[in-house]
């Protein structure tokens, strides 16, 4: 086979130089002069693509012509950032591009990848955990395939507008992507609706077959996932959904046509956007319709390559290893099964044996609010197949569980996946936990609790199938790209192939306390600081002093990550500093971003409680430095690679037991960033990697929390805090809203009134910590070495560590390394 024009593989500034100019002519019709940064933007995208095309090609053909074990990593998202600048990086060609557009004798390279549109189709972890998967997966060469929805509007865009989110949609395809390779003739039809019927086939046995109402076309957009400095390139496949005009519309009379082009709209709804909620699932019919849809798009895909290997369906499971990134793709248990049953006429045993060998469930929340259910009403209508098949998983599974627990009636209601009491409904994680070999959480002391609080039955049922697989993040674009300052720095520490090797970091524990490289360690964070210092006034105006304390919070905004407790912390030593108390204060910068769900309306009131303390305390002389406060608006992919390498204290303050791992506390740990932090989630194996003395400790612990819940007078707490009171007065009578007494007085309320989330039982040790970080800092050698530590014990939540524990201990998938002929 042939891999392509060696001149389009050459990896010199020249070779790019005439690849861009090519691109500029050919591609997009316009010439070098004049050309626009948009235009240099996607000449120089295209010519990066042409030198992967070659070894994704290499892959793909690699891949059909032998028999190894495929990934399939099914995820609703995929939040995967821009794409120029990681895979410049992937290829080891950021000096070539920079000198390539030198040559142009326009834009720099940073104001070249500035204009990408970033693809926003996730709305957080889950959905960037996705992307650290498959880069991960690509640069350990394993051969994978990420499956999901290519949606039209991502995510939206935030704007704040008088402190109150705004949403925008967003149009990252309005300028054209050149990230993604377009596959009509695999196209595939999907169904919904309709009803099932019993038939007779050749040997006289009975069988169901399903007669949807509809139809859609899903077509697949291919994304190469480049690994490091490797050839193999794997992808993400995302589905767009078209109207399946299987029908001779000439055949219709003009009534009928107006009918068709409604279907066709309805069709093409199903990718047009991303719900926005990460948490709450409200249960809404057209979330249900995209995950069967791109689901159903991804089986049958997946057993058409089945065949083009030439195997039989028997062997599926050799084949292909499905991960269901939460239950949003459980809904493939009843459609393989559907497929395997129906389309390919195989027993039901036989097509349960391939289903449970073939899919793993991997859990992200405890939360009940968070946790799929589909009424059977709603189920029916629109897979009335499913349904039927989910019924007859759920009878054998039943049966199974009588055979263990004779007469333990509410056993069977406890574990049943329809659930009963009152409207019935299927619950998708049963479904999911019934059929997977193995079902993860994400972090040790949250898949410890899937166990014993969330699923107890099955986990006394099948000990087994529950393990853990604490998360990771890529070290390529979390360090080596984000932070080009320290990226050198490492380089000439560990050796340039450092990213591929992040448990080098190691080597660095020794110079911790060297204070050569605790300046230069130094001189690279201010070096982020100042940057992250530039976005900031660009975006609010607001001057922040790249040498005071970086202190951060970064997330989506949720009551159980508790950016109102950092923000009444805020509040705090603000009036610490108005009564002059300001013994042991350090300056400092408290930086927040994230989005809040169009719908949720406490969410969106503290993103204007920030803007309002912000106003009120950056405004306020007395301050002398000391505090400043900045809301970073539509926090996304892009945003975070400048905020990361550019914190020194990193905000992970969510109540114990709520926060499934957190993947933002690692990166920020892995550049060098101190954590404040609670017991929960993969912050208690953050503290254990780094060491207890260079994390700051705080908070009730999930047992103790547990216990709390039974008699919580949060109003109780109010006096244990100096200052509480009268903060909270302030607060409600209009300090921080221009004298406005309403607008706050329904946060202050759940906070005083309720306190679900234990916001002021946590607060006094909150505010020790915050003391004992502030002292930390007034030692500068003493916080290099604990920032360094930091670092040089984060190699343990790199996404490589993540995925080789899923290949070994879940997929049972080995590396294949992809040879290229050129
Ligand atoms: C049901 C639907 C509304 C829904 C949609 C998105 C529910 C949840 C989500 C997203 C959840 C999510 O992002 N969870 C996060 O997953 C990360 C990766 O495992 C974890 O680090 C993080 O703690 C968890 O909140």
């Amino acid at each position: 086979a042939s891999y392509g024009d060696p001149q389009r593989n050459g990896l010199t500034a020249n070779d790019l130089f005439d690849g861009m100019a090519e691109h500029l002519f050919y591609t997009l019709g316009t010439r070098a002069e004049g050309a626009s940064v948009h235009d240099l933007y996607m000449a120089l995208s295209h010519a990066v693509r042409d030198r992967l095309m070659t070894r994704h090609l290499a892959t793909k053909d690699q891949l059909r012509a032998g028999s190894a074990k495929v990934v399939a990593y099914f995820s609703a998202e995929f939040l995967i950032g821009p794409q120029l600048g990681n895979n410049l990086l992937m290829l080891g060609m950021q000096a070539e591009a920079a000198e390539a557009l030198r040559r142009f004798g326009g834009p720099g390279l940073d104001q070249v990848l500035d204009v990408e549109e970033e693809p926003g189709l996730g709305n957080g972890g889950l959905g960037r955990l996705a992307a650290c998967y498959l880069e991960s997966l690509a640069s350990l060469e394993f051969p994978a395939s990420g499956y999901g929805i290519r949606y039209e509007f991502g995510i939206f865009d935030q704007a704040i507008r008088d402190g109150w989110q705004v949403e925008i949609t967003d149009k990252w395809l309005k300028g054209g992507w050149p990230w993604e390779l377009v596959y009509p003739a695999q196209s595939v039809s999907v169904g919904f609706g309709g009803h099932v019927e019993s038939y007779g086939d050749e040997q006289g046995a009975e069988r169901r077959r399903w007669l949807p109402a509809h139809r859609a076309l899903g077509v697949p957009h291919d994304v190469p996932v480049l690994g490091y400095r490797v050839n193999s390139c794997d992808r993400i496949r995302l589905w767009r959904a078209v109207a399946a005009e299987s029908f001779d519309v000439h055949a219709f009379n003009e009534g009928d046509f107006q009918r068709a082009v409604q279907e066709k709209v309805a069709s093409e709804t199903l990718s047009k956007v991303l719900y926005p909620n990460d948490g709450t699932d409200q249960g809404k019919r057209l979330r249900l319709e995209q995950q069967h849809f791109f689901v159903s798009c991804s089986l049958q895909d997946m057993l058409r390559t089945l065949a083009l290997r030439g195997a039989p369906v028997q062997s599926f499971a050799e084949h292909w290893t499905v991960q269901l990134n939460d239950t949003h793709p459980s809904i493939a248990v009843a459609e393989l099964m559907r497929l395997l049953v129906d389309e390919h006429r195989l027993g039901w045993d036989e097509a349960w044996t391939i289903t449970t060998a073939s899919i793993a469930y991997t859990n992200h929340t405890l939360l009940p609010e968070a946790l799929e259910r589909w009424e059977v009403g709603l189920f029916g209508s629109l897979l009335p197949r499913h349904l039927e098949i989910i019924y007859e998983i759920n009878a054998r599974f039943l049966q199974q569980v009588r055979l263990h627990a004779p007469g333990d009636l509410d056993l069977l209601r406890r574990v049943s996946i329809i659930h009963e009491d009152g409207t019935k409904a299927v619950r998708m994680a049963h479904l999911a936990t019934v059929a997977a070999h193995h079902v993860n959480g994400v972090a040790a002391l949250h898949s410890q609790l899937v166990k014993t609080d969330l699923f107890p039955d099955f986990a006394a049922l099948w000990p087994g199938k529950f393990t853990n697989v604490t998360n990771g993040v890529t070290p390529r674009r979390w360090l080596a790209l984000a932070n080009p300052p320290l990226a050198r720095l490492l380089g000439e520490t560990l050796g340039d192939d450092w990213p591929a090797h992040i448990e080098r970091l190691r080597q660095l524990e020794p110079l911790a306390t060297d204070s050569g490289f605790q300046q230069r360690w130094a001189a690279c964070k201010l070096a982020c600081k100042r940057r992250l210092a530039g976005v900031i006034a660009e975006q609010s105006q607001v001057l922040v002093d790249p040498t005071s304390l970086f202190d951060i919070q970064v997330k989506r905004i949720h009551e159980y990550k508790r950016q109102h407790l950092n923000a009444l912390q805020v509040v705090l030593q603000y009036l610490r500093i108005k009564h002059g108390e300001t013994e042991g204060m350090v300056p400092r910068t408290v930086i927040f971003g994230g989005k809040a769900a169009p719908g949720y309306w406490m969410a969106k009131l503290i993103i204007r409680f920030i803007s309002g303390i912000a106003e009120t305390i950056n405004a306020d002389p007395d301050n002398r430095g000391l505090l400043r406060v900045a809301f970073l608006a539509d926090y996304n992919v892009k945003l975070g690679e400048r905020v990361y390498p550019a914190a020194d204290l990193s905000e992970q303050i969510s109540t114990a037991g709520l926060e499934a791992s957190g993947t933002g506390n690692m990166k920020f740990a892995l550049n060098g960033a101190l954590t404040i932090g609670t017991l929960d989630g993969a912050n208690v194996e953050i503290r254990q990697q780094v060491g207890t003395d260079n994390f700051f400790l705080f908070g009730h612990t999930t047992e103790q929390i547990a216990e709390l819940r039974s008699d919580y007078r949060p109003w109780e707490w109010v006096e244990k805090v100096p200052l509480l009171r009268e903060a909270l007065d302030l607060i409600e009578r209009g300090h921080f809203s221009n004298g406005d007494g309403e607008l706050f007085r329904p946060l202050v309320q759940n906070i005083v009134g309720r306190d679900s989330y234990f916001l002021l039982a946590d607060l006094p040790d909150y505010l020790v910590s915050q003391n004992d970080a502030s002292r930390l800092w007034a030692d500068p050698s003493a916080w290099q070495r604990a920032s360094i530590l930091n670092t040089a014990r984060s190699g343990y939540f790199s996404s490589d560590r993540a995925i080789r524990e899923y290949a070994e201990r879940v997929w049972g998938v080995e590396p294949l390394p992809v040879a290229m002929g050129c």
